[in-house]
């Protein structure tokens, strides 16, 4: 078993930098990060980790992919951003390029994922008042608790997660909270006249990677169809390959009225995200009723092409199935005691810890940080394993050597 070692000095300087100088609002692991190539990162001493986190899934395509930063790098010194006043030649193409290989009418780019989800909860109230014709303030969305859509007041408002909750009320209005993979529940809830939407994450990650049952997102587009309900997916961490699909809808077929995109859509170089409907949805937004300083800017525009060229050219997308397949029998094939349960698709996955001592996940990802592999707990006792999609067999496996050592730790 490693000891966990003390931190270098360069470590320490930059922590303590960020710990006096910056915002409190995360606790990092201790590493400090200076290079990503593909799979790997090295610190500010040169030491190469396996990133098994990826920028919670915005690294995809792996760290400083070549033909994204070539795209990067090209667009920057023509023309980085015109703002919506004007045109620019690389909004449109992004547009077309984006719309015709999801299957929408339109796009609507903004840049973080939250805002995105913000503007599909305008997009699905506008649409519940104008089209479905429900009284004025009166729309509902349906939502799950665990959810985890971002962090803005509006999106907090839901959040069934006291630490994204708590003293920073009032909240917006609006929402009904439904458990996440309960069917009857979702059919209760849907006959309220007044429901507008059902906004679902297709696997819930900041939960812990909640795999939903094999049937639950093909049965909740049907009944919300059937109540003339939109059915909103937010694919911003499970979409764009992550779990061995370009999205994780498609693993049932299941095609969301409003599609919501982010992260790996700039592969991990600015913030980038979409929105996606058809024109009975879309357009009930006109002129000037909604937008965005950087949203469509024909740097992230260009940058986006390249992002998602690269998951197709390089079969990213089967990659990712092959490798979660590898990983989770690679994980289950420990047998470790410390282990209770390992889950999730494609690339998107987590273990479950099961042990007395309540930090026992986070001194695991000290001990996996000392073998050369990052990765963080979340809600305790669940720690994601998400590394880039381009990660090979030969690393897989390696990586679950390195968890099984790792896991003497917990002895
Ligand atoms: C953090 C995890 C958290 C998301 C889904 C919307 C957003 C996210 C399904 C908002 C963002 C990020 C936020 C980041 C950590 C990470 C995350 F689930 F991926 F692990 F927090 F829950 N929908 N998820 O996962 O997108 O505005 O951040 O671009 O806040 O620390 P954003």
């Amino acid at each position: 078993m490693q000891t966990v070692l003390p931190l270098t000095a360069a470590t320490r300087y930059f922590i303590d930098l960020e710990d006096h100088y910056g915002a409190h609002n995360y606790h990092p692991v201790p590493v400090v990060l200076k290079e990503g190539k593909g799979v790997f990162v090295y610190d500010v001493d040169g030491k190469r980790y396996f990133d098994f986190l990826s920028g919670y899934s915005a690294v995809n395509q792996g760290h400083c992919h070549p033909e994204i930063i070539a795209a990067l790098i090209e667009q920057a010194g023509k023309l980085t951003l015109t703002s919506r006043a004007f045109y620019n030649d690389q909004l449109g193409e992004y547009e077309k390029f984006i719309t015709e290989l999801f299957g929408y009418d339109k796009v609507l780019p903004m840049n973080t994922g939250v805002e995105a989800v913000e503007t599909a909860i305008k997009l699905a109230r506008r649409w519940g008042y104008r089209v479905k014709g429900i009284a004025e303030n009166k729309a509902q969305i349906i939502v799950c608790s665990k959810n985890f859509h971002g962090r803005t007041g509006t999106i907090i408002s839901f959040s069934t997660d006291p630490s994204s909750t708590a003293d920073f009320g009032p909240f917006m209005p609006g929402f009904t909270i439904i458990p996440y993979n309960d069917l009857p529940a979702l059919e209760i809830a849907l006959q309220d006249k007044n429901i507008a939407a059902f906004l679902v994450e297709p696997i819930q990650g900041e939960a812990g990677v909640v795999v939903p049952d094999d049937g639950y997102l093909r049965k909740a587009k049907q009944y919300c169809s059937d109540a003339n309900v939109l059915f909103i997916g937010d694919e911003i961490q499970t979409g764009l390959g992550r779990t061995g699909r370009m999205l994780c809808c498609d693993h049932e077929g299941v095609r969301p009225d409003i599609l919501i995109l982010g992260k790996a859509l700039s592969g991990g170089t600015m913030p980038v995200s979409a929105v996606l409907a058809d024109n009975e949805i879309m357009l009930t937004i006109a002129p000037g009723e909604h937008g965005s300083t950087y949203g469509g800017n024909p740097l992230a525009s260009h940058v986006a092409i390249a992002a998602i060229r690269v998951l197709l050219d390089e079969h990213l997308i089967e990659n990712a199935e092959k490798m979660g397949d590898l990983f989770r029998s690679g994980i289950a094939d420990l047998n470790a005691p410390a282990i209770e349960s390992v889950r999730g698709k494609g690339l998107l996955n987590a273990i479950v810890i099961r042990h007395q001592n309540p930090e026992a996940a986070w001194e695991f990802c000290m001990e996996l940080k000392e073998n050369g592999l990052l990765a963080k707990p979340t809600h305790g006792d669940k720690i994601r394993f998400a590394p880039p999609l381009v990660i090979n067999k030969a690393q897989i496996i390696e990586c679950a050597d390195i968890i099984g050592k790792s896991l003497s730790c917990l002895d």
